[in-house]
């Protein structure tokens, strides 16, 4: 097969990039049903930046992928490597309160060291995403998420489909620490905005893609305050599910269009873009510190 040499990207205004990673495998030694909340480096500014220390489920941001069948039981043991307590929850998924990975409401909070088993069937299709419960406010923003995405019996008939999580971070470009969580700032004025967007936690990646090629994309905001203003160009498609609910009619994407923290999108795109010109995801606003 021909590769291409056109690339669809994601980012900050025309030339920037919010881009894609592969999905991983399990961790070495983990096995399939556990998800450990852990410490781990990752490159969230651009190269030349230093690496910042974040907290992921599966050592990594977005934490690993889940992926599953409707009408399937999941089954995942969280383990907390974390120095402070923590829970999971199931974003937007319909499921036993039990769960529901609230603590002080439906669990305890799962201690540094300790383990829960998180159990349920996933009785609805759809794009969710999983998150930290306990102090969601700063573990979120650390890199405490992920993926859930839950397969239809029959799938719609594309080429093939990405996982787009979007996402910021406040960073600090000296060291690459995420910026601490005592501003009162934030609180009073609506929540925490960072000064990194990324995509599936890189500030610049590219996917290749191939003119005429139709992709399911599955968007997911992942960002505590960031309402993310994006554009499509060299690409051009239908919404097709919000919130993991499928609409009843799919409906052309609009010159520009929203997605809230913790909303998701589904769409379906067609690419566009002649030879050689490259296919994007624009985030609409700039990077402060980054760009
Ligand atoms: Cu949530």
């Amino acid at each position: 097969m021909m590769i291409s040499r056109r690339s669809m990207l994601t980012g900050a205004a025309s030339m920037a990039t919010m881009p894609l990673l592969p999905h991983r495998g399990l961790s070495a030694g983990m096995d399939r049903e556990t998800l450990e909340a852990a410490l781990a480096k990752a490159q969230i500014a651009p190269e030349g930046y230093p690496q910042t220390e974040i907290w992921g489920f599966g050592s990594r941001v977005p934490g690993t992928e889940i992926r599953a069948r409707q009408g399937a039981r999941l089954r995942r043991w969280l383990v907390n490597s974390l120095p402070e307590p923590t829970s999971l929850h199931w974003h937007g998924i319909r499921i036993d309160n039990a769960m529901d990975g609230v603590p002080g409401v439906t669990q305890e909070a799962v201690p540094p060291g300790g383990e829960f088993l998180y159990e349920f069937d996933l009785p609805d299709a759809g794009t969710y995403w999983y998150h930290s419960h306990n102090q969601s406010y700063e573990q979120v923003a650390r890199g405490l998420q992920g993926p859930l995405i839950v397969e239809e019996a029959e799938a719609p008939d594309v080429d093939r489909e990405e996982v787009l999580v979007l996402d910021d971070f406040r960073l600090d470009p000296e060291t690459g620490a995420i910026a601490p969580f005592d501003n009162m700032m934030d609180f009073s004025h609506g929540g925490r905005l960072g000064n990194i967007a990324v995509t599936n936690g890189v500030f610049n990646k590219t996917l290749a893609v191939k003119q005429n090629e139709r992709l399911r994309l599955r968007l997911i905001n992942t960002a505590n305050a960031r309402i993310f203003e994006l554009q499509l160009q060299g690409l051009d498609g239908w919404i097709v599910a919000l919130d993991g609910m499928p609409l009843e009619m799919p409906q052309p994407i609009p010159e520009t269009f929203l997605l809230a923290p913790a909303q998701r999108a589904d769409l379906i795109v067609d690419v566009t873009a002649e030879d050689d010109a490259e296919a994007h995801l624009v985030r609409v606003e700039r990077d402060e510190a980054f760009s």
